[in-house]
């Protein structure tokens, strides 16, 4: 059984999320989530509409999501891909590089963006009336 995993925020899910999901499930059998928490997303720089809670519930009704742990911390990373065996590990590509560290656990996949849309695009649009 070949296992992946990715990791993210995935507020306000949207295309682009959905996207990256069913593409890094078609890469292997089993797809795991590092979902961030909400301290971790403080950590970021970032702060979520949803709570990890409802994020969490949102993920977990996806197909292709099999899976979905929290995400504490960059550095547990090594650790998740040694502890659930994981063969692949996938992020979409704003995040190239970054992480080919991790290349000595497992393999590494950046995958494209989809374009003209991010959580950030869509508080701007609601924000401004532009839909
Ligand atoms: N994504 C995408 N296309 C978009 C928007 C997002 O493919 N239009 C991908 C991102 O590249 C990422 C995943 O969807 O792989 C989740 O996006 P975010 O929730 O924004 O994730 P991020 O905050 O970048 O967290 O340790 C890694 C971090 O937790 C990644």
């Amino acid at each position: 059984m070949i296992k992946v995993i990715t990791y993210g925020t995935f507020d306000l899910l949207h295309l682009g999320h959905i996207r990256l999901l069913e593409r890094a499930k078609a890469l292997g059998d089993h797809l795991t989530v590092g979902l961030s928490t909400d301290e971790f997303n403080e950590v970021k720089g970032k702060k979520a509409y949803h709570s990890y809670e409802d994020r969490k519930y949102l993920l977990e009704s996806i197909k292709y999501v099999d899976e979905v742990i929290p995400e504490n911390s960059w550095e547990q990373k090594q650790f998740d891909i040694d502890l659930k065996k994981i063969n692949v590990f996938v992020m979409g590509d704003d995040w190239e590089g970054k992480f080919d560290d991790l290349a000595k656990y497992c393999k590494i996949i950046y995958l494209p963006r989809t374009e003209d849309v991010s959580t950030t695009k869509i508080k701007e649009d609601l924000k401004y009336g532009i839909y």
